[in-house]
């Protein structure tokens, strides 16, 4: 039993370890092959950790980015790269990088909402209609604020948020067409009092679950659906356990690429300002690959058996208006960041 779930589990990526271990018995045998030697003679070697599978783009660009810094800085920098949880869920990161047991993390940012609960605004349902204005948002001054909450929780974080995607909903017992199709439906969120809220307006009973459990949470029927962007229906391969993918488009989502102060601080001035580069570049080729994966990858589930549907979305905006949904939600952020929010997003509340 142990065994098959666990086979199962890897199969996946979704493996994870037990968080009880300390990350450094565990870190070595499990970083990212880099193809170049790791840098025991580094002055600093630093882990960047993250819930994604090796596959998806921003593992991709961070091994390149990985080995920019390694070569900038002449062999200082080493940061080595840990995907898919391996140390650990994204509750357990978020604490490790406040920490200092990593020095890198990338979190989305509703989920690290539950620390500084401004960073959850560029999740609201239906602001953001393309990447244009995901861009101009979130590099501008909807960004800029997200970004000074975060620094006052004692936190450092790069300029650019790098992308996870427009999110879709997928499931295993019926094609979500209309919102009346998300009632009662036992759907995954992740961590995080945004994503609970949206599907409670809905009606759904969501289940908050941190992204290393949803495929074993699909596969063994703890609840029927979850949503996210076609790039992760891929590489985490939930196609494997779900059937329908309902193009719902509800809502954008990006991952900060966070950094623990004290560790940062640590790096020489000179060394901080090459670090930063890279990210911040590597955030800009992912957007690019990843904006391009999700847009192509549709074909390639549907030959895997996925079947989708395109719902009406503005229903389903609606029902959210409806349920007080936007109301209740500018409340809790304040009138200042709801006029950023919507200088974006045109009028919502
Ligand atoms: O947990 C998820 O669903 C994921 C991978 O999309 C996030 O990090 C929010």
């Amino acid at each position: 039993m142990t065994l098959t779930r666990r086979s199962l589990l890897e199969r996946a990526g979704a493996l994870s370890l037990p968080t009880l271990l300390p990350a450094a018995s565990i870190a070595l045998p499990l970083a990212l092959a880099t193809g170049r030697a790791s840098a025991q003679s580094a002055e600093f070697t630093y882990k960047f950790a993250n819930n994604l599978p090796v596959t998806h783009p921003l593992n991709v660009r961070a091994k390149d980015m990985s080995a920019a810094i390694l070569a900038e800085t002449k062999g200082r920098v080493d940061i080595q790269v840990f995907p898919n949880n391996q140390l650990g869920s994204d509750t357990d990161m978020l604490s490790q990088v406040r920490s200092g047991g990593v020095e890198f993390f990338t979190l989305s940012g509703l989920i690290l909402s539950t620390l500084v609960p401004a960073a959850s605004i560029s999740g609201i349902g239906f602001a953001f209609g393309d990447y244009d204005t995901v861009w101009k948002a979130l590099d501008g001054p909807l960004g800029a604020h997200v970004r000074a909450q975060i620094g006052k929780a004692n936190l450092v974080v790069m300029d650019n948020i790098w992308d996870n995607g427009f999110r879709q909903i997928t499931s295993s017992s019926k094609p979500i067409v209309s919102p009346d199709d998300l009632k009662g439906f036992k759907i995954r969120v992740p961590v995080s009092p945004l994503w609970t809220s949206m599907f409670k307006a809905f009606d759904s009973s969501p289940a908050s679950i941190n992204f290393n459990e949803v495929y074993s949470a699909l596969q063994t029927k703890v609840v029927e659906g979850q949503e996210n962007p076609l790039a992760l229906i891929s590489t985490a391969k939930l196609y494997e356990v779900q059937k329908y993918c309902s193009l719902t488009n509800h809502m954008w989502d990006g991952f900060w690429f966070l950094a623990n102060k004290k560790a940062w601080e640590k790096l020489p001035a000179d060394v901080r300002t090459i670090v930063a580069k890279h990210i911040n570049a590597a955030a800009l080729l992912e957007r690019a690959d990843t904006a391009a994966l999700n847009a192509s990858v549709q074909k390639d589930l549907a030959a895997k058996g996925l079947i989708f549907n395109q719902p009406k979305t503005d229903e389903f905006r609606d029902r959210l208006r409806k349920a007080g949904f936007y109301t209740e939600w500018k409340g809790k952020y304040g009138d200042e960041a709801w006029a950023l929010l919507e200088k974006a997003s045109g009028k919502l509340a």
